[in-house]
C-alpha cells in the first residue's frame, strides 16, 4: 500500500467556472453556495475530503476575474490569488463548455491566471468542466490542446462537477501530487468554516437565487446573534444592502421576498444542523459597504479565520 497522503489543492478560476460545485461534489455534499450568477464566492472555503489514502483539503475560492468598480470585487481576487500561498497543488476549473463555443474567452481566462499560476511553481491540473454541456466532445480538442500548450506539465482532465463524472480521476490526480503525511481532521470533519459562517452564506445564496441584477452583488449577510437552546438554535441575522432603495426590493412586496428567503435559508441550515432553527431576517442599509474595506474586515471576522 502506498504512503498516506496530506495536503491542500486550490480551487482556482474565473467567476461561475462551477468551482464550489466542484468542490460540492468532491465533497459529495453541499457545503459552498451556488448561483448561476458570475462571483457568488466571496470567502475562501476549506472542504475535507477524506479518502482511503489521502486527505485533501480543498480551497474553494472567488472568481478570478480582471477587477473594475468596486473595491469588494479587488477583494476578491485578492483572495483568490492569496489562497495559492496555501496551497501544494492546484486545480484550474474552467467552463469548457464556454471555452469550447469561444476560443477568445479561452485566451483571456488564460491569459489572466498564467502568471500566478506559472509564479506559484506548484503541480497544475485542470478540471475541464461543464462537459455534459459539450454535446460534441471533438469540440473539446482544441481546448485540451490549448490548455496543454499553456501548461506543459499540467494533467487536463474533463469533468463534470454537476453530473459527478470524472471526479475520482480528478482525486486520484490530486492525490498523487501532495506530500506524504498523517490526515490533520477527523474522517468525518467537512469543513473548517464555523457554523456561523455557512449559516450566512446559505443566506447569501438564496438572496443570489432570487434577486435580479445588481442586486445580489449589493447584499452581505451577518449574523448577529446565534443561541443554541434546548428546542434547537435562534438564529438572528442581518441583510446589509448598500443603497436606501435597495431595501425595499429585497423586502420585497409584501414581505415576500424576504418570508422566501427566510424560509429556504432555515431549512437548509436545519439540514446542516441537525436541529431545529428559528431564523429572524433584518435589512440594514449600510451606504457604499461595498467600498468600505473596514466594514468587510468586520463581516470577514465571521469566518474565524
Ligand atoms: N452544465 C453544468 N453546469 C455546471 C457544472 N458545474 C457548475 N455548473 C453551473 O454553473 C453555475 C456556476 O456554478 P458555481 O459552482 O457557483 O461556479 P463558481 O465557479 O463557484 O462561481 P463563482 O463563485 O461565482 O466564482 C451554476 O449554475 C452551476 O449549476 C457542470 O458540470 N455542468
Ligand atoms: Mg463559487
Amino acid at each position: 500500500m502506498s504512503a498516506h497522503r496530506f495536503g491542500y489543492v486550490v480551487l482556482i478560476g474565473p467567476p461561475n467556472a462551477g468551482k464550489s460545485t466542484l468542490l460540492n461534489a468532491l465533497l459529495g455534499q453541499k457545503l459552498a453556495i451556488v448561483s448561476p450568477k458570475p462571483q457568488t464566492t466571496r470567502n475562501q472555503l476549506a472542504g475535507i475530503l477524506t479518502t482511503d489514502d489521502a486527505q485533501i483539503v480543498l480551497l474553494d475560492t472567488p472568481g478570478v476575474h480582471i477587477p473594475r468598480g468596486s473595491r469588494l470585487n479587488s477583494r476578491l481576487v485578492e483572495a483568490a490569488w492569496q489562497s495559492l500561498a496555501q496551497a501544494q497543488a492546484i486545480v484550474v476549473v474552467l467552463d469548457a463548455a464556454h471555452h469550447a463555443r469561444k476560443p477568445d474567452v479561452l485566451e483571456s481566462d488564460l491569459k489572466m491566471l498564467s502568471r500566478p499560476v506559472e509564479r506559484s511553481g506548484l503541480p497544475v491540473i485542470v478540471a475541464l468542466n461543464k462537459t455534459d454541456a459539450v454535446s460534441d466532445k471533438g469540440l473539446l480538442l482544441p481546448v485540451i490542446s490549448r490548455v496543454a500548450e499553456q501548461w506543459p506539465g499540467a494533467e487536463v482532465v474533463p469533468v463534470s462537477a454537476l453530473k459527478k463524472q470524472g471526479l475520482d480521476g480528478l482525486i486520484g490526480l490530486m492525490t498523487a501530487r501532495l506530500p506524504e503525511g498523517d490526515a490533520m481532521y477527523a474522517d468525518d470533519e467537512l469543513t473548517t468554516a464555523p457554523m456561523r459562517f455557512l449559516a450566512s452564506e446559505i443566506i447569501r445564496e438564496k438572496l443570489f437565487l432570487q434577486l435580479s441584477q445588481e442586486l445580489p452583488y449589493n447584499t452581505a449577510v451577518a449574523i448577529e446573534h446565534w443561541k443554541d437552546t434546548p428546542k434547537g438554535a435562534r438564529v438572528s441575522a442581518v441583510i446589509y444592502v448598500a443603497k436606501d432603495r435597495h431595501k425595499g426590493m429585497v423586502i420585497g412586496k409584501g414581505g415576500k421576498v424576504l418570508k422566501d428567503v427566510g424560509s429556504q435559508a432555515r431549512q437548509e441550515i436545519m439540514e446542516l444542523t441537525g436541529r431545529p432553527v428559528h431564523l429572524e431576517l433584518w435589512v440594514k442599509v449600510r451606504e457604499d459597504w461595498t467600498e468600505d474595506d473596514h466594514f468587510m474586515n468586520e463581516l470577514g471576522e465571521d469566518l474565524g479565520s
